[in-house]
């Protein structure tokens, strides 16, 4: 590790909303930059007022809810933008060899808005020794290996174990599976933020770092169900992110489609519920859902109220059979209906980037 002392440029992107139709107008919104590169954004700065301008984004388009507004980073905005690591520092040296006079790249198409800042500050930075492992698990895919199983990524500067699924050319991070039951999902809030269970059985990732995989907002989900028939459904969301834990590990789930069989969209309901566990219960039923089903999720009623919202859980409890009491295994309604429990399942995470 070499310690330096370096001066760098910072340029305070500020971000501001404008609301989207395609949110019914309430809780959606697009992002509104400043005119100029969105990839010399060294930090973003929440404010400022109704604004047109919003930059094209190469083709993406993830929604941006209001609720993730306070998660937005310089990073997170590269993200959208596809601005690699090179391309930002490019941009800083640029923005360095240029200040204090740097005039902002003013579009045709948009109106100048406030200022964005560029200050000259000292910061002083451990460089990391050049790192072998891959980010996520499309790296070690595009790295060579090819087969399915436990790996070592670097994911935001952590190291963590995770098993990849590789399929049909890319790799997926894989965060959940039942397979027989040897795994207790009734667990507590602690334990699901951390994980529990073995990789190569069955196990639950961890909050925390599910929280992380998906922070750039650009993550697809698919999620594989297996039936005691024998039976095998695939289903893709577009769009996964889940909040940190100040926001209860809060789910969005977006763009449903069904890559085979026809489970249909069970977990789509969920979007914006917090996630429960037996001892921290943020359901809106008068029951402790999350205890009641032997297992953490994103839960809104259990069920027995009229707030019988809930489709599925992935994480209820095991039984060595298809028939339950209403919502009492692992449920996919809209495929086995509300009595049936599923024999396996398992969940995976893929950056679009
Ligand atoms: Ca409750």
């Amino acid at each position: 590790m070499a310690h330096v002392v370096s001066s760098v440029s910072a340029q305070i992107c500020t971000l501001m909303i404008d609301l989207d139709s395609r949110g019914c107008g309430q809780r959606m919104g697009r992002f509104v930059l400043p005119p100029g590169d969105p990839c010399t954004c060294t930090g973003v700065r929440l404010g400022g007022h109704y604004h047109r301008y919003a930059p094209e984004m190469q083709g993406q388009d993830p929604p941006l809810y209001m609720d993730m507004l306070p998660e937005v980073t310089a990073e997170v905005i590269g993200g959208w933008f596809n601005c690699t690591e090179s391309k930002l520092e490019e941009s800083t040296l640029r923005a360095t060899e240029t200040a204090p006079e740097l005039t902002p790249t003013v579009h045709p198409w948009s109106t100048p808005v406030a200022s964005t800042p560029t200050a000259t500050i000292l910061v002083a930075s451990t460089i990391p020794e050049p790192s072998m492992l891959p980010a996520d698990c499309q790296g070690i895919l595009d790295a060579g290996q090819n087969t399915s199983g436990v790996y070592t990524i670097q994911h935001k500067r952590q190291n963590m174990q995770v098993y990849c699924r590789m399929e049909s050319g890319k790799g997926y991070t894989v965060f959940q599976r039942r397979l027989d039951g040897s795994v207790s999902f009734n667990r507590t809030w602690q334990e699901y933020a951390e994980g529990f269970g073995n990789l190569t059985g069955e196990f639950w990732l961890g909050n925390q770092k599910l929280r992380s995989l998906t922070r750039n907002g650009g993550r697809e989900l698919v999620i594989t169900l297996r039936a005691f028939s024998g039976e095998e459904a695939h289903i893709r969301y577009k769009y996964f992110h889940v909040f940190a834990p100040e926001y209860t590990y809060t789910l969005i789930v977006d763009g449903f489609s069904e890559e085979s069989g026809d489970a249909g969209d069970s977990l789509g309901r969920q979007t914006f519920k917090r996630f429960s566990t037996r001892d921290k219960d943020h359901d809106n039923d008068r029951e402790n859902c999350a205890e009641k089903f032997h297992g953490g999720w994103w839960l809104d009623g259990c069920g027995s109220d009229i707030s019988d919202w809930f489709q599925s859980n992935l994480n209820g409890l095991y039984y060595n059979n298809a028939t339950v009491d209403d919502y009492m295994g692992i449920q996919w309604v809209t495929w086995k209906g509300k009595q049936v429990s599923l024999k396996g399942c398992e969940m995976m995470t893929r950056s679009k980037w």
